[in-house]
């Protein structure tokens, strides 16, 4: 199918842009770091959800090159920012990493050799990953998270509570950070048991160590939930849609 060849060319032509979402720090209501997330305005067909290409890049091997770009474009870019604002006012950006990037490439190389290009502290990167992707092959991810954290890139747990045996997750993998999953957000009503369950997590994560990020944050009453829960950190429309990268580096100058 044409798509395919048409996906593989616009990694190759950097015809894809990153857009990237502020996390907040609903302590201080500053700007923590952003999510990167792919956006592909195809010719012809215009916006691509990535819930369809992303699928299609891991069916047909795509998906190493479009993640290697996507580190790529999102290490020049922090360059860029820390070159504008200054190292102090630079965020971290999260990079989505697919597990079948884990299975095809040396993704711990793959993330040395782009920092290094690009003369960044491995601490402006984070990855995130699936649980699911954990699933498939948790004993050489776990290896490979190992090297990744060693360089100072923080690991995410992503879409939490969505995939089995989190728990298990929690206790024995190399990790940093879980992000729960926005349907869970959607949810949430003041003492029903999803409530019970968050607030039950939120101690869990604090007591780990775990930094833990809510996503799916769309309104005021959401915010006042996780408040209450001690989230500290959120992300969602509420604060802001994933921004083109000169939207996002103008949030650098102050508060959201
Ligand atoms: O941004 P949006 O909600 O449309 O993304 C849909 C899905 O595609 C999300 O699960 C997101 O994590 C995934 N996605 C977006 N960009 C990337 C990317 O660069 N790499 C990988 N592996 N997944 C991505
Ligand atoms: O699976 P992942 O967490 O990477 O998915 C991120 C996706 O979620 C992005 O494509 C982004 O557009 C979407 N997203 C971010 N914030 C919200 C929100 O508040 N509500 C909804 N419905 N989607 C969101
Ligand atoms: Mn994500
Ligand atoms: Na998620």
């Amino acid at each position: 199918f044409h798509l395919e060849t048409e996906l593989r060319r616009a990694v190759e032509r950097d015809d894809l842009e990153l857009h990237y979402q502020p996390i907040i720090d609903l302590k201080t209501m500053k700007l923590k770091g952003f999510e990167a997330l792919t956006r592909w305005v195809h010719k012809d067909k215009g916006f691509v959800s990535p819930a369809e290409f992303i699928p299609l890049a891991e069916e047909t091997g795509v998906i190493v090159d479009l993640g290697r770009w996507a580190m790529r474009t999102a290490c020049s870019q922090i360059r860029s920012w820390i070159d504008t604002y200054g190292e102090e006012k630079a965020v971290p950006v999260n990079v989505n990493v697919s597990g079948i990037q884990f299975a095809r490439d040396d993704v711990a190389a793959m993330i040395r050799e782009t920092i290094e290009e690009f003369g960044i502290r491995g601490e402006m990167i984070r990855i995130e990953l699936t649980e699911s992707a954990i699933m498939a092959n948790p004993t050489r991810i776990s290896e490979v998270l190992t090297e990744i954290r060693k360089l100072g890139v923080k690991v995410a747990l992503d879409d939490f509570g969505t995939g089995y045996s989190s728990l298990n997750y929690l206790h024995q993998f190399p990790i940093d950070i879980i992000k729960i999953d926005r349907s869970f957000i959607a949810q949430l009503r003041k003492g029903n048991e999803l409530y019970k369950i968050l607030t039950m997590i939120s101690q869990l994560a604090n007591s780990l160590g775990h930094e833990v990020v809510a996503e799916g944050i769309e309104d005021i009453e959401h915010q006042g939930m996780l408040r209450d829960m001690n989230f500290q950190f959120v992300q969602g429309f509420y604060y802001s849609k994933p921004l083109p990268a000169k939207d996002a580096g103008d949030l650098h100058s102050g508060n959201v």
